[in-house]
């Protein structure tokens, strides 16, 4: 059985990130999204809300489970006996991002990570620019879940 991880900090989940699991879940038997820490960004959602958001976002891909996770993704990736970290690729600037954190992660252990090309359309998408322009109020509808929707309101209006 193949298990892959995907990794990401999620605040909050975006249509870009759900479109890269649901590929993701489609080329390995079981996937695991798993909600961690980017110490270099500051959040808007505990990571409590975030690992309920994204449990709700994939209710209906019964092949990819939530978890949260602290410390490193590789020492997730061997506990969860997982082959491969999933990420996708928007731009080359993500590329200039994962690149050494892929080949870090492999020279910690043998995972091996995958890169997916954003899907047309949702390049442009990702949680800090719809952070943003919510809390500008533009209207972030056609980027989120809806219910991550309600929650980035109701968080934003509660500033
Ligand atoms: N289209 C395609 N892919 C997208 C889109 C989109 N629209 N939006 C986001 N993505 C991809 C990103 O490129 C990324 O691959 C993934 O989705 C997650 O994105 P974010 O922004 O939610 O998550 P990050 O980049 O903040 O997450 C960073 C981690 C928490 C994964 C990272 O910091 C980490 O692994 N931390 C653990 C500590 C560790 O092991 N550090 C050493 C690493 S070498």
């Amino acid at each position: 059985m193949s298990r892959a991880v995907c990794p990401g900090s999620f605040d909050p989940i975006t249509l870009g990130h759900l479109d890269v699991v649901t590929r993701a879940a489609r080329l390995f038997d079981e996937v695991v999204v798993a909600v961690g820490v980017n110490p270099s960004k500051s959040r808007l959602f505990s990571p409590e809300e975030r690992l309920e958001m994204l449990t709700r976002a994939v209710a209906d891909l019964p092949n990819v489970r939530v978890e949260g996770f602290t410390g490193l993704v590789t020492d997730f990736c061997t506990e969860q006996d997982a082959v491969a970290i999933v990420k996708g690729l928007r731009a080359a600037s993500d590329f200039d991002y994962e690149l050494p954190m892929a080949h870090m992660n492999t020279a910690l252990t043998s995972v091996e990570t995958v890169f997916l090309p954003t899907s047309t359309g949702r390049s442009f998408v990702s949680s800090s620019l719809v952070k943003e322009v919510a809390s500008l109020g533009g209207d972030v509808s056609a980027f989120v879940p809806d219910f991550v929707l309600e929650a980035l309101t109701a968080r934003l209006a509660a500033r």
